[in-house]
């Protein structure tokens, strides 16, 4: 759930309601700009990605018209699902689900140990048809198998797995097959997207490297949970190589997601919030540079995607949401503004450290 916003969790939508103005983008300093639109989902009685909520019912998969309309549920109605992705263009459709393992709805993580994210082992990934019939496993593995996106190509997809006892960046064949490796360091390697070209990977990973810390991922893995409170940002390439670590600021920064110039990613984080629950998005270039503040409402704001034309940006967010815990999906016009003097550029307010 933490890479896909097109994950809709109401099949009741309405017309367009009542949001306003965005994040105020013309006192901000950036230099993108968002302008605002109606959710294209309305509250739900899910749970949806807020830090301080965890889930009544397992979130489905649904697949909706870019208005928000003609809602249609994709995914079996049983267990957990994750990560949907479009597959040959719009052909087919990808996601995890525990349906075959874990038919029922899942226990809530112990929350006792911190905020954690369950990384279920009953988790294969499957496709469908957009109107979720000729439902294929794609993987058959011990272990969590999810978070499966798609290179532009269509020749690739990358995924997470815990197969080989951590958690691992993988690529497969659209059909499962030729599945080799991709990340070998201890620790969290997940979330991961193909840039337009096909020829690099962003994701986001936790690679401790003091023992004790180590340990305790390694013991909470063993109960099939993650404590996403320190992810970072790392690029590589197609095949694994070349590794290059992009945000170094101490923040649960996820979901990262490449603007079609090929040299910038969109993010979300919580890096001006203190590791609080208010997360926003911010785009920093491929080298560490550039950090920029895109929203500025005080709710979650996550799951950031552009079209592939670069016009526009569809997000999650809480702000509007009618019960604690509601997330939509919005989706805005992405505006670049040449700089000039009306929108000089300035240093965010919080910019995270840079890697040397
Ligand atoms: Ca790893
Ligand atoms: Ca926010």
């Amino acid at each position: 759930m933490r890479s896909k916003p097109a994950r809709s969790a109401n099949p009741k939508i309405g017309p367009a309601n009542t949001t306003k103005a965005i994040d105020s983008p013309t006192v901000s300093p950036v230099a993108n700009t968002i302008s605002d639109g109606p959710p294209l989902t309305r509250p739900s009685a899910n749970g949806g990605a807020d830090s301080g909520s965890p889930q009544k019912t397992p979130a489905q998969i649904f697949v909706m018209d870019t208005d928000g309309s003609d809602v249609q549920r994709i995914s079996t109605g049983k267990g957990a699902t994750t990560c949907a992705y479009f597959l040959g263009g719009d052909e087919r459709v990808l996601f995890a689900s525990t349906h075959e393992g874990m038919p029922d709805c899942p226990k809530r993580p112990d929350y006792s140990q911190g905020y954690v994210w369950p990384i279920h082992a009953s988790y294969e990934i499957y496709s469908s048809l957009p109107d979720g019939s000729d439902l294929k496993p794609l993987t058959r593995t011990d272990g969590y198998d999810a978070e499966a996106t798609v290179s532009p190509d269509g020749k690739s997809i990358v995924f997470t797995s815990e197969r080989d006892g951590d958690l691992e960046l993988y690529r497969m064949d659209p059909d499962g097959g030729n599945v080799k490796r991709l990340t070998n360091s201890p620790g969290y390697d997940g979330g991961a997207f193909y840039s337009y070209d096909s020829k690099k990977i962003i994701y986001r990973g936790y690679h401790p490297t003091d023992v004790k810390e180590l340990k305790e991922f390694k013991r909470l893995l063993s109960q099939h949970l993650v404590r996403p409170s320190i992810m970072e940002i790392f690029v590589m390439d197609a095949d694994g190589k070349n590794i290059k670590q992009v945000t170094d600021n101490g923040a649960a920064n996820f979901c990262p997601f490449f603007h079609p110039d090929g040299k910038r990613i969109i993010f979300a984080s919580n890096l001006h919030d203190g590791g609080g629950h208010n997360f926003d998005l911010f785009m920093i270039g491929l080298d560490g540079e550039g950090l920029e503040r895109i929203t500025f409402n005080d709710s979650f704001d996550a799951f950031p995607m552009f079209s592939p034309d670069g016009k526009s940006l569809v997000f999650g967010s809480n702000r509007h949401n009618a019960k604690r815990g509601d997330t939509n999906i919005f989706i805005a016009d992405w505006v670049e503004k040449p700089e000039g003097p009306k929108h000089p550029k300035k240093a965010p307010a919080e910019p995270g450290k840079k890697k040397g």
